[in-house]
């Protein structure tokens, strides 16, 4: 079996990745099946120009962490990814900071990053490139001659393509991700939204055989929805038995704009203005561990949301029930899961969000006999296929905050109805399912990249034919 040569912008210790939560959780759940060598950066910042790579074995797989400088730090990392790509994959144009010149220090990690990659390869070597920090990637490494198979998922949204569009740097992104065999995406709505942006930003073509042909290069483009790995979920226990006078509301959430926070405490203050029937016998609890805190989007979410917090307990408190518990900080996972398993509704209410695996370990965390109710963001990519959950669209205050009541007061029969067929999903769509297919399409992808690249254009189709003939790659099927 091939190695497969992961890389992402964060490497955590292969014994601990598992804690470490979203790709980290996401990647580290293929390693025991495979022979890994995970590459990126380790977490730390170099004060002198040496940017070395540290090697750790585990087993047959290892790790390669590189470091940053400064610069590289606050402009490839905090600055072209987290500042430019970001908000604009997540429809927030509003916040993005195109004129700060960060492009060009984001390519320079990239191809640093390729060299480095380049150096390692076997011939046989399968890479798989994860997520927005790496757009430029395969580029450096089909410059510097690998013929491997590349592929690449994206862990956050393709915006439409008008959003798209608004990146200076748009053209250079298209004909870079081109360079890839594979692209895998959340959503059927994210392939959609990259076929347009490639047909609009650089005239691609769709062929018959369900690539995308930019120039002389051929581009697969499929759904891969990431999954959880359900044995973590095993023995899961509640925290604490749930009380007959109180009952918890859970929201675990990066504290991220992306994530609607402040409208889920809205749509919260709201429930309890109008139904105070329920004051003093239910309780939010808003995990929410920082992230980005040098990023000024990032502290201004942090200061709306404590003084949401602070206004709803102002406004609803008593001597002895305090309605929102806000917990800036991490858990361990297993606390984690007995905290989903102790909560009756979990708020799952993003603007815009890939896909969310809060949503997913809050299903696979919950007694079958006595289920909890998901209530979820239309505007997340889990709600495409979780359509038994309270679907709410997180801008609309008095929805969120009637769906708060339904689930609370939903009967068992239901609450069990619906957990049954949501389980049935999150079983299907695993982690391990997940990255065996992305894997096998590739080799699929490249074989056939290899086949076509440079030949003349052959049959093209419009949009609306290739959706419906449905290409055999579509959702991995
Ligand atoms: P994230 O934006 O990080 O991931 P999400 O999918 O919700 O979002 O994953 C968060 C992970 O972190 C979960 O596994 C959760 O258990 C963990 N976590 C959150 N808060 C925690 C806390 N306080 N303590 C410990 N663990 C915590 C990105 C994309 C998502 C996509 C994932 C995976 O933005 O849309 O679902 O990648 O592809």
């Amino acid at each position: 079996m091939p190695r497969v040569i992961v890389v992402s912008n964060r490497v955590t210790d292969l014994s601990s990745a598992r804690q470490a939560g979203g790709v980290a959780v996401a990647i580290a759940d293929m390693i025991p099946d495979q022979q890994v060598v995970w590459f990126g950066w380790g977490g730390a910042i170099s004060h002198t120009t040496d940017t070395g790579y540290g090697e750790t074995s585990c087993g047959r797989s290892k790790t390669v962490k590189a470091t940053l400088t400064q610069e590289e730090h606050d402009q490839f990392y905090l600055g072209y990814a987290n500042s430019v790509v970001w908000p604009v994959f997540h429809n927030r144009l509003d916040l993005a900071q195109f004129e700060a010149g960060y492009f060009d220090t984001y390519k320079r990690v990239n191809r640093r990053f390729a060299e480095a990659i380049a150096a390692l390869l076997r011939p046989d070597d399968v890479i798989w490139i994860h997520d927005y920090h790496f757009l430029t990637l395969a580029k450096d490494l089909r410059d510097l001659g690998v013929r491997n198979a590349i592929g690449f998922f994206l862990h956050i949204p393709v915006p439409p393509a008008q959003a798209f569009l608004a990146i200076p740097e748009h053209v250079e992104l298209a004909h870079a991700l081109a360079c890839y065999d594979l692209i895998g995406l959340q959503t059927k709505l994210d392939v959609g939204n990259l076929i347009d942006f490639f047909l609009q930003s650089v005239f691609g073509h769709l062929m018959r055989d369900g690539s995308v042909r930019v120039g002389k290069q051929s581009v697969r483009i499929a759904s891969f929805p990431v999954g959880i790995d359900l044995a973590a979920f095993s023995a899961v226990s509640s925290d604490l038995e749930r009380s007959a006078i109180e009952t918890r509301i859970v929201g675990v959430d990066r504290l991220d704009y992306t994530k609607g926070l402040p409208q889920k405490f809205r749509a919260y203050g709201k429930f309890l203005h109008d139904h105070p029937e329920f004051k003093g016998r239910v309780v939010l609890a808003q995990i929410a561990p920082p992230t980005r805190e040098s990023l000024e989007a990032y502290c201004d979410i942090r200061v709306e949301l404590e003084n949401l917090a602070g206004s709803i307990n102002g406004l609803h408190s008593d001597l002895s029930w305090t309605p929102v518990q806000y917990l800036h900080r991490t858990f361990d996972r297993e606390h984690l899961f007995s905290i989903y398993r102790g909560s009756k509704v979990a708020l799952v209410t993003p603007l815009r969000d890939g896909m969310n695996l809060v949503a997913k370990e809050y299903v696979a965390s919950q007694n079958s006999d006595d289920p909890g109710v998901l209530v979820l963001s239309r505007f997340a990519g889990a709600a495409e296929s979780l359509s038994d959950a309270l679907i709410v669209n997180p801008y609309n205050i008095p929805e969120t905050a009637d769906a708060i009541k339904v689930a609370l007061e939903m009967p068992l029969a239901e609450r069990k109805q619906r957990h049954g067929k949501l389980l049935e999903t999150i079983t299907k769509e695993n982690s391990a399912q997940w990255s065996a297919n992305f894997l096998t399409h590739l080799t699929a992808a490249h074989r056939h990249r290899l086949d076509v690249n440079d030949k003349p254009l052959g049959q093209t189709v419009t949009s609306t034919d290739w959706f419906k003939q449905k290409s055999g790659i579509e959702k991995g099927a």
